[in-house]
């Protein structure tokens, strides 16, 4: 049979299990994850080899690998739809990541932001695994031959070496690997941090108020919120002057469906305390059906496991077939 001219497009992303998913991955990367997922062949990993760059402790991160596989589950995540699977269980990975390793600069990896960042934040470990962090993640993308990679704005600067490192390789050897485009929300693409607005949230952050997290229950999201970081006068509105502010405004817009302006007139008049509690309250309702069905779905290791390694198994399959392909047109013998 000829192939489908209606064949769908291919998405692939992945997160890392190193903490609580908070609602900048929520709003920056997992939304769309699942909206694409309705029209789009989707393949979606828990990058348990990413999270190694920085200490894990074992017992910790074993348990954080079933509850953010739990948590992709809760979100809507449909293992029918979608391939969902564990990173380090396909050796691929590792693989293809030695590989374009050797057709990337130590120049262009050392102007990666996240590094700079990362290697300050943990001075007394900047192992080698955090400076080439961006090949494997290429090669997590490069294996499935994507056209949209759905993330958060902070990733954009690795998904260009991805294709960089994408397009180099193809110059020499062909055609082997697919371009892929960053997809990235327009609104909720950058979420800050609630205690220091001029940082991300991030999940791994040492300050529990700074994130909030899926799992949060209500009280901690609206306290979290009503401790969040604005500044001295009392106008709801979006400037770069007032960063906690528009951050809370981002938020909102993106839980609401509501623009800026639509936000800005709403809290007219009214002072942040008003604002604040809205904007808990409305991530709060928006977030608690997701911990409700993911109570439900970590109760069931052995069910989580069935399904990722039904994932892993389709992930296996394609990855194996871009690996080879690769690796004979370097001129390896297989
Ligand atoms: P860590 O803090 O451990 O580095 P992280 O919270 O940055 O982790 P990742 O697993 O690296 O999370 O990212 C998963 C996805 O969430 C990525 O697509 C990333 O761009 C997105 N993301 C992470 N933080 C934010 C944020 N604050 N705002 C919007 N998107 C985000
Ligand atoms: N580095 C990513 C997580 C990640 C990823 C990927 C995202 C690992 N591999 C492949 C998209 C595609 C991050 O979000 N920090």
């Amino acid at each position: 049979m000829s192939e489908s001219i209606t064949e769908k497009k291919k998405v692939l992303s992945c997160i890392q299990p190193s903490g609580m998913l908070t609602l900048g991955n929520y709003l920056g990367a997992l939304k769309n994850w699942l909206a694409m997922q309705e029209e789009f062949d989707c393949t979606y990993a828990v990058a348990d080899l990413h999270a190694i760059t920085v200490r894990q402790e074992p017992a910790k991160f074993r348990s954080q690998i079933y509850s953010t596989c739990a948590l992709l589950l809760a979100l809507g995540l449909d293992p029918i739809k979608s391939t969902l699977f564990v990173q380090s269980h396909i050796p691929e990975h590792s693989q293809l990541s030695w590989l374009l390793s050797c057709y990337t600069q130590f120049g262009e990896l050392s102007r990666m932001t996240q590094f700079k960042e990362k290697s300050q934040k943990h001075a007394d470990n900047v192992n080698v695994g955090l400076f080439s962090y961006p090949v494997l993640m290429a090669s997590d993308i490069l294996l499935y031959k994507p056209d949209f990679v759905p993330v958060g704005a902070d990733q954009k600067q690795h998904l260009e070496i991805a294709r960089d490192i994408a397009m180099r390789f193809n110059r020499v050897y062909g055609d082997v690997f697919t371009i892929p485009e960053p997809y990235i929300p327009k609104i909720g693409a950058r979420v800050m941090s609630l205690q220091d607005p001029a940082k991300k949230m991030s999940k791994s952050d040492d300050n529990i108020n700074s994130f909030v997290a899926i799992l949060d229950d209500r009280d901690s999201i609206i306290r979290k919120f009503k401790r969040a970081v604005t500044d001295s006068d009392s106008v709801v509105r979006v400037s770069e002057e007032k960063a906690g502010v528009s951050n809370l405004i981002g938020i909102y817009s993106a839980v609401t469906g509501k623009t800026a302006s639509e936000v800005e007139r709403e809290f007219e008049g009214k002072g942040y305390g008003e604002f604040k509690l809205a904007v808990g309250e409305a991530v709060a309702d928006e977030l608690a059906p997701i911990k409700e069905r993911y109570e439900k779905i970590i109760a069931d290791k052995a069910e989580i496991e069935r399904i990722f390694k039904e994932g892993d198994e389709k992930a296996e399959r394609i990855a194996r077939k871009t690996y080879f392909k690769a690796m004979k047109k370097v001129g390896f013998v297989l």
